[in-house]
């Protein structure tokens, strides 16, 4: 049996990714009771919005889930003591380390995922003692690091023994295929979600997805070491002028602050930040989480039976 469906309890290692604002119980029970992971993201949310969701969710499906702590938040703390009380199974991370939290999870039994965007980081993660560690490549939507997810896989499955999960880029079965191909037991999935008939994203955000093409998905902020990917629109256009510019960090960090809750929240695709991965270009329509799952146990199925037609030259 694939290793991380059978250390979570899970019928397919396909993972929800944690998207700020977005991925609530609504989206992670769907995913879950789809036989995916579903996650919520805590994001920049308070403990008790944290703790309500863990509630509904737990009403939603009887199958496990989890919930995403980003470390950039203030209040990943009293979120970190949320998941302990409300006895949540599987934690992930994201943007930060979380080695101060991890030894209290782990006693209680909690499974512990970081993302890491680095081998060296993945290492340190390894030491630590965590469970499995997510990996995501420069193509994913939201808060990146530098990597391809096609370069940074294959070398942080040899630099460890834990499993990896491939996050990133991840737009249908060909993409689980590859990611597979590179030594991930699974993969984690955000954009293609974001346009799951359970996601409560604002339509707008939905639509603007629909229709985005190939070179849509843009990162910006990378002169503020904090790059973040989202879909070109004012907002992204205003924020690359005044990086030309050499504007001072803190004047461009301001434009950041609350652009993704005026996107996802009040459906201003114009001045909001639309957070997107590079395969938005690849999504044409809302579907049920059930669906999308299924595309990518299908599309998976597709190209490993034609794999032997793919090596039709001699080695
Ligand atoms: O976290 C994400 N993606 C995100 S978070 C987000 S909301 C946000 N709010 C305020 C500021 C910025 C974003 C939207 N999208 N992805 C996971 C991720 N983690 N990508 C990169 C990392 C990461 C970076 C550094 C993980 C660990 C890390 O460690 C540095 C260190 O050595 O501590």
């Amino acid at each position: 049996m694939n290793s991380i469906c059978k250390m979570l309890g899970i019928k397919y290692p396909i993972f929800q990714g944690a998207m700020a604002w977005i991925a609530d119980a609504d989206l992670a029970a769907a995913v879950s009771n789809a036989g995916g992971l579903g996650i919520i993201a805590a994001g920049n949310a308070p403990g008790d919005w944290v703790r309500d969701e863990i509630k509904k969710c737990k009403t939603l499906t009887d199958k496990p889930f989890g919930v995403n702590i980003m470390l950039l938040s203030p209040y990943a703390d009293e979120v970190a003591k949320v998941v302990l009380e409300e006895k949540v199974e599987i934690v992930t991370t994201g943007a930060g380390n979380p080695a101060k939290y991890l030894k209290e999870w782990q006693e209680s039994g909690m499974k512990v995922m970081p993302l890491v965007p680095s081998v060296a980081l993945a290492k340190r993660m390894e030491k630590l003692g965590v469970d499995a560690i997510v990996v995501e490549g420069t193509e994913a939507g939201g808060h990146i690091g530098e990597l391809t997810t096609m370069v940074l896989v294959p070398q942080v499955v040899d630099a460890v023994k834990i499993p990896v999960i491939a996050a990133g880029g991840i737009g249908d079965g060909r993409g689980f295929a590859a990611a597979l191909m590179l030594g991930a037991v699974g993969v984690q999935v955000g954009t293609r979600f974001l346009v799951a008939k359970e996601c409560n994203v604002h339509q707008n955000y939905k639509d603007k997805v629909i229709k985005a093409a190939d070179t849509d998905a843009v990162a910006t902020g990378r002169s503020t070491g904090h790059p973040v990917r989202s879909l070109k629109n004012k907002m992204t256009r205003e924020f690359q002028k005044l990086e030309k510019a050499n504007v001072d960090i803190e004047e461009l960090e301001k434009i950041g602050a609350g652009a993704l809750r005026a996107a996802v929240v009040d459906g201003d695709v114009t001045n909001g930040s639309v957070m997107s991965g590079q395969i938005a270009g690849m999504i044409t329509k809302e579907q049920s989480a059930k669906e999308i799952i299924d595309d990518y146990l299908t599309g998976l199925q597709a190209v490993i039976s034609k794999s032997s037609e793919m090596i039709d030259f001699e080695i």
